[in-house]
């Protein structure tokens, strides 16, 4: 049974997984939600995903919600094909691959989401604060001068081998230029790493 993928093409969420599959070559089919008639808050949606937010997996009736989740077991049922090593197995590694993932989730995409949403996804007729998107600019540029000096010593997040960690930067990453952030290009260790991964043609076809 092919994968079913409950999402929008095009949103983060959908998009961090899209890149998963691509890297590791699975077939899926993308069932897109009909946001615009707010399919995502009906009680069927919600059934699979009990907090009305895109995507959930469908895995021959197995229902999986969270973008990080669904990535994740993506990764580790199709271990043996595509790119490798994305979810290291030797305990260190492991435990240094968990500490990249919550710095993801922690140090990164708790910055950046906040200004993302606070720009982009401003409800109409609501003026951007400029004041506290400033704000926002700033404590998330605190954050990436901790990855310019974790990225000095090794060449991604979790050591030296491309793992999930990295690629679920992607999809926040790349929309920080539009919302008047430009770490990932300035910052010297950073930008070497932003550049490999955001070159991935898993990537390339998602974006
Ligand atoms: N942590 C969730 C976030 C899900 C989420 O925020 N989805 C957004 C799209 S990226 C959504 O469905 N928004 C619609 C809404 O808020 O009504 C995940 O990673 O799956």
């Amino acid at each position: 049974m092919v994968l079913k993928l409950y999402g929008v093409a095009g949103w983060g969420s959908t998009n961090r997984i899209l890149v998963i599959l691509r890297e590791k070559g699975v077939p899926y089919e993308l069932h897109e939600v009909d946001t615009k008639n707010k399919e995502h808050k009906s009680a069927a949606f919600r059934e699979k995903q009990p907090f009305g937010l895109t995507p959930y997996l469908d895995d021959d009736g197995f229902i999986l919600y969270e973008s990080r989740a669904i990535s994740y077991y993506i990764a580790a049922k199709y271990a043996n094909q595509g790119t490798q090593g994305l979810i290291p197995t030797d305990l260190k590694a492991n435990a240094l691959f968990q500490q990249a993932l919550s710095n993801e989730l922690c140090n990164f995409d708790s910055f950046a989401r906040p200004l993302i949403l606070g720009v982009l996804y401003q409800p109409q007729g609501v003026e951007v604060d400029h004041q506290a998107v400033d704000k926002m600019i700033s404590a998330l540029d605190e954050q990436l001068d901790v990855y310019d000096k974790i990225l000095s010593k090794q060449r991604y997040l979790a050591g030296n081998e491309l793992t999930l960690a990295d690629l679920f930067h992607l999809t926040s990453g790349a929309v920080l230029p539009i919302c008047g952030y430009h770490g990932l290009k300035t910052k010297p260790n950073v930008a070497r790493w932003w550049n490999e991964i955001s070159s991935r043609p898993s990537w390339q076809a998602t974006k």
